[in-house]
């Protein structure tokens, strides 16, 4: 990325070196307990953002504070500890690209890394570049208020603290708002229940009861084999089926691993090239453009090899419904194959989505599972919850009488975390308010009325839909640059205009609606929450397309964003709201 600092070539490989603008900082106070702890720049959430982000403003030189609920490091990858959590991303693609040496040093043990393993780097990281010190943990952001007199962010916490600072970062996560479903009787249940997104931090022991598991994404997918072989009875809950591919995970071979070390500013690089920002094979022509054995054998390769990029086998998969259809026929055969009993296998064949319409999910065994003994597959689709008494689940005309549940039902994605947060603009505008029929922004990076305030991998943006590191790491850049460019015009304020806001949603639009993402019920769109809006969330343009976009409006000096001081005014709430 090219932009303040020069571009990411000519840069030292370690960005620690870059220039520190030391004179710009607002040196942090401690003041009486009633005043707010001032600073240069907030950031909210200390997960791979809100490091990176920390990191960054520490080499403009700027005082930071990071602020988390957690009482550690690491984001959703903290929350989520539910056995057989592991990423999907291979693992020497899934980490920060930012430093050559840490790049270097850092050894991952498994094809895709686990829970566990990705949390350590995190607490790696953190040691590493020192970042503890700046971050207070245990500290639940609640509101965030715009103050129009001197521009500046004033934020308080459930702990009683207040914050205040020129530039306000969201690095709330995309994924971050873990969603328990209204689900009548869900509270009398006497046993314990557990949601994938918040699993408890000390051991969970099942074994020998009967457990009952609501949700079949991409976690549930990956718990469900874990918990069929420590429970007495698994019941699964059912109501969508999803496709999985296999992700063959193996230990590391340290012939891969090397000869990723020995390239692996050149292959970041090639990543940063390819639509997800994951370096793989991409197939350049269309499903349809070859013959059906030469698709046969294609699918059949990437099966064997294992992974998420089976869908990029061609180039339409996720533009033309008949070239979908045949990648969809191939995996429905692949479950049908494993299933020994056709009915259950059946009830596991997706056919209400394009495959990857819905995020594809990869897995670990997880259709075996449902030939051993101890697992039953509850189909909710034709026979729906009724309700949740203390002894278990009526579902349809029969009850499951269960000792634990475990809710793997998602999030409120992309806007769950932000809309949590009271976060009040100028002239009083909140953002829930603002984005009550779908959010908006411009580049997912800033909304307009709410100046100061970025947000890293917000809606808009590619972040979900792409290697989220590298969306992070690509946001986080831009961001400091932008502020880098504030501090050197001695600007007060940054602001997204309502016109770029509105133009960029519409692009955003449109680039949804030319594939097939829009044909599936995901939490893209956000229909999984009850009372959200659809509006298709991430910007499905590609990571080249919109890093492009990104570089072209800071070099015009950040085109469709108003920069300048409190004095020159700015648009009114009517227009805001229009
Ligand atoms: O959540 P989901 P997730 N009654 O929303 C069901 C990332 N991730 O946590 O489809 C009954 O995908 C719901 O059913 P339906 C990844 O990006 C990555 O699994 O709405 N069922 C669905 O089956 C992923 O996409 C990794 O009909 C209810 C499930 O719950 C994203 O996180 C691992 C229900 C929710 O699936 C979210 O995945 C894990 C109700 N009231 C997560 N409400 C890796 O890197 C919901 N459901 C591998």
């Amino acid at each position: 990325m090219a932009g303040f600092f020069g571009s990411l070539d000519t840069l030292p490989s370690d960005k620690f070196a870059r220039k520190r603008l030391v004179q710009h900082s607002e040196v942090l106070k401690g003041r009486a307990d009633d005043e707010p702890t001032s600073c240069d720049v907030v950031i909210v959430g200390a997960g791979f953002a809100g490091m990176y982000m920390l990191h960054l403003t520490r080499c403009l030189g700027l005082s930071a504070v990071v602020l988390e609920a957690a009482y550690g490091v690491g984001g959703t990858w903290f929350w989520n500890r539910y056995p057989g959590a592991r990423c999907d991303v291979e693992s020497m693609q899934y980490s920060y690209s930012f430093s050559e040496e840490l790049q270097q040093e850092w050894h991952w043990s498994e094809r895709y890394a686990s829970q566990p393993e990705i949390l350590a780097y995190a607490n790696y990281v953190a040691k590493k570049f020192d970042l503890l010190r700046d971050i207070k943990f245990n500290t639940r952001v609640l509101r965030a208020v715009f103050q129009e007199e001197d521009c500046r962010w004033l934020l308080s916490t459930d702990v009683g603290t207040r914050y205040r600072a020129k530039w306000c970062i969201m690095a709330t996560g995309c994924l971050s708002a873990a969603q328990t479903p209204k689900i009548p009787g869900l509270d009398t249940f006497k046993g314990q229940i557990y949601h994938t997104g918040t699993w408890p931090h000390e051991p969970v022991s099942l074994s020998g009861q009967n457990v009952g598991v609501i949700g079949t994404g991409s976690s549930g997918i990956q718990v469900i084999p874990e918990l069929a072989a420590q429970a007495n009875h698994l019941y699964v809950f059912q109501r969508t089926p999803n496709f999985s591919i296999p992700a063959r995970n193996k230990r590391m071979d340290p012939e891969y691993e090397n000869s990723w070390k020995t390239n692996y500013s050149e292959r970041r690089k090639r990543a940063r090239s390819m639509p997800a920002g994951i370096l793989c094979e991409l197939g350049d022509t269309s499903a349809l453009a070859v013959s059906p054995e030469q698709r046969l054998n294609e699918y059949e390769r990437r099966w064997a090899a294992g992974g998420t990029s089976f869908t990029a086998a061609y180039s339409d998969l996720l533009r033309n419904a008949e070239a979908n259809e045949t990648a969809a026929g191939f995996v429905r055969e692949k479950i049908r194959r494993v299933i020994e009993d056709p009915d259950v296998a059946e009830l596991l064949v997706p056919i209400d989505h394009p495959i990857g319409a819905k995020r594809i999910c990869a897995d670990t065994k997880y259709f075996e599972t449902f030939n051993r003994e101890n697992v039953t597959l509850v189909d909710i689709r034709s026979n729906p919850i009724r309700e949740i008494s203390p002894e278990g689940i009526a579902a349809g005309s029969n009850f499951h009488k269960l000792d634990s549940l475990v809710l793997a039902t998602g999030f409120d994605a992309m806007t769950g975390a932000l809309s949590k947060i009271d976060i009040v603009g100028r002239e009083g505008l909140t953002l829930r308010e603002k984005w009550r029929d779908g959010p908006n922004t411009f580049l997912g990076l800033m909304s307009s009325g709410f100046p100061n305030l970025f947000i890293v991998t917000g809606p808009g943006s590619p972040s979900v839909l792409t290697n989220v590191i590298v969306a992070i790491e690509d946001n986080v850049e831009w961001i400091a640059d932008c502020i880098a460019h504030l501090l050197e015009l001695h600007a007060d304020y940054i602001e997204a205009t309502t016109s770029a806001e509105e133009t960029w949603m519409e692009q955003v639009r449109q680039a949804a609606e030319g594939t097939l993402y829009t044909q599936a019920k995901s939490w893209y769109l956000g229909v999984n929450i009850p009372g959200k809006p659809a509006v298709f969330m991430p910007y499905v343009g590609g990571v080249p397309a919109y890093q492009k976009i990104c570089e072209e409006v800071a070099a015009s000096g950040y085109k469709g964003f108003s920069i300048g001081t409190p004095a020159k005014a700015l648009h009114s709430r009517q227009a805001l709201l229009a």
